[in-house]
């Protein structure tokens, strides 16, 4: 019988410790990542690009913490914009009910359980193209209590006017979420009521008024890598980069456009966190949406990553989260611990 030859895949000149060391890497915030120097980091092979990005994490993190947040849908559903990921745009029959806004009892009563559970960071969603000047008034009490609670705080309502990002953070807001969702040139095929420009400016604005930006995207829209790591180079180039980073899986949700997108390979998610670390080496990377579908080995991956913080709590928005047992379960395991910092 002739003898059988294991046929190993040959290394691509990336794979080669000598290339690896000298993958090129801005050296002050003010040069920038080529899309090109992105996509190299997530060609490398698995094992060299996770090590590169636990250097990063460590030397900038307690690598075992993990921030705990807890998000509230504070203005659910009926939403004039039209982003083929989201269920709450109302041009989309997906069985989400647009609703009024929360009382501040009932935001409140959510916060407090949210902190006896242990989450450390709160952060308010409404399904808004952007607030009017009456909607921002209930939610900057909503800010001023939940703040007085001793929670960080965080709201994503929208494109801010000028002088709206003043009065959040006036109240108390510590970060305000807008994501640039994914790469320019891909963007377009997802949203069309604003653009990506409109984005920006929300993002200058926050930055202006002095606050912290949280600022990610969302993975497996059915981008290339190329426009993966194109939504990182903006990230990453943001002059600074963004204080906190959330990378969501698209959650498919039945009734918006996006609902039948192929899956992304899980793998190709951890490295989008590990590219995330090391493009932004001291963001607080989060690991957000479309938790509920992933192993808790793919978790573990996107710790290893450099993830250092997730959504906890049984909600996302209007999506499923797992559950605070099986979370609290999974960090033990891992001997990981929450983050908490005092506000
Ligand atoms: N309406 C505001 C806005 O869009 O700016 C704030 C709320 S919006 C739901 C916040 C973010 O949630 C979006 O920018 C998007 O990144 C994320 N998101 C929404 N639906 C999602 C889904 N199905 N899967 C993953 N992320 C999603
Ligand atoms: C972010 O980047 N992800 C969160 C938060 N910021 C507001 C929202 C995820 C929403 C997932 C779909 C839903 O539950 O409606
Ligand atoms: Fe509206 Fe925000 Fe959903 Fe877009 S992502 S449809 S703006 S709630």
């Amino acid at each position: 019988m002739p003898s059988q030859t294991v046929q190993f895949l040959r290394p691509s000149p990336a794979a080669t410790p000598a290339h690896s060391a000298i993958l090129s890497e801005p050296s002050t915030a003010a040069q920038r990542w080529s899309v090109a120097q992105i996509e190299e980091l997530f060609n490398m092979p698995f094992a060299d690009l996770l090590y590169r990005a636990q250097q990063v994490h460590r030397e900038h993190f307690d690598a075992n913490a993990v921030q705990l947040s807890t998000l509230l849908s504070i203005k659910t559903g009926g939403c004039s914009e039209d982003c083929g990921y989201c269920p709450q745009a109302a041009r989309y029959d997906t069985g989400v009910e647009s609703q009024a806004l929360m009382a501040l009892d009932d935001v409140l009563d959510a916060a407090r359980a949210a902190k006896a559970a242990g989450a450390s960071r709160f952060c308010m969603g409404a399904a808004w193209r952007g607030p009017k000047q009456r909607d921002l008034e209930p939610v900057l009490d909503m800010v001023r209590e939940v703040k007085a609670l001793g929670m960080e705080t965080c709201a994503t309502l929208g494109m801010l006017k000028d002088g709206q990002a003043e009065q959040l953070r006036e109240a108390g807001l510590d970060y305000y979420n807008h994501n640039l969702d994914t790469a320019p040139e891909f963007y377009g095929d997802i949203i069309t009521t604003r653009a990506y420009q409109d984005r920006l400016d929300t993002l200058e604005r926050v930055r202006d008024a002095g606050m912290n930006v949280c600022c990610g995207g969302i993975v497996g829209l059915g981008e290339s890598l190329t426009q993966r790591a194109g939504l990182i180079a903006q990230l990453a180039n943001l002059d600074p980069y963004p204080e906190s980073v959330p990378i969501n899986l698209l959650v498919q949700v039945e009734g918006t456009p996006l609902a039948d997108t192929d899956a992304l390979d899980p793998l190709d998610f951890v490295r989008t966190i590990a590219v995330a670390r090391i493009t932004m080496p001291a963001a607080r990377v989060r690991l957000s949406a479309g938790r509920q579908q992933m192993s808790d080995a793919v978790q573990a991956l996107c710790f290893l990553a450099g993830a250092n913080s997730m959504f906890y709590g049984e909600q996302l928005l209007t999506t499923g989260n797992p559950e605070v047992e099986r979370d609290r379960a999974l960090l033990d395991k891992l001997g990981m611990y929450p983050f908490a910092e005092q506000h």
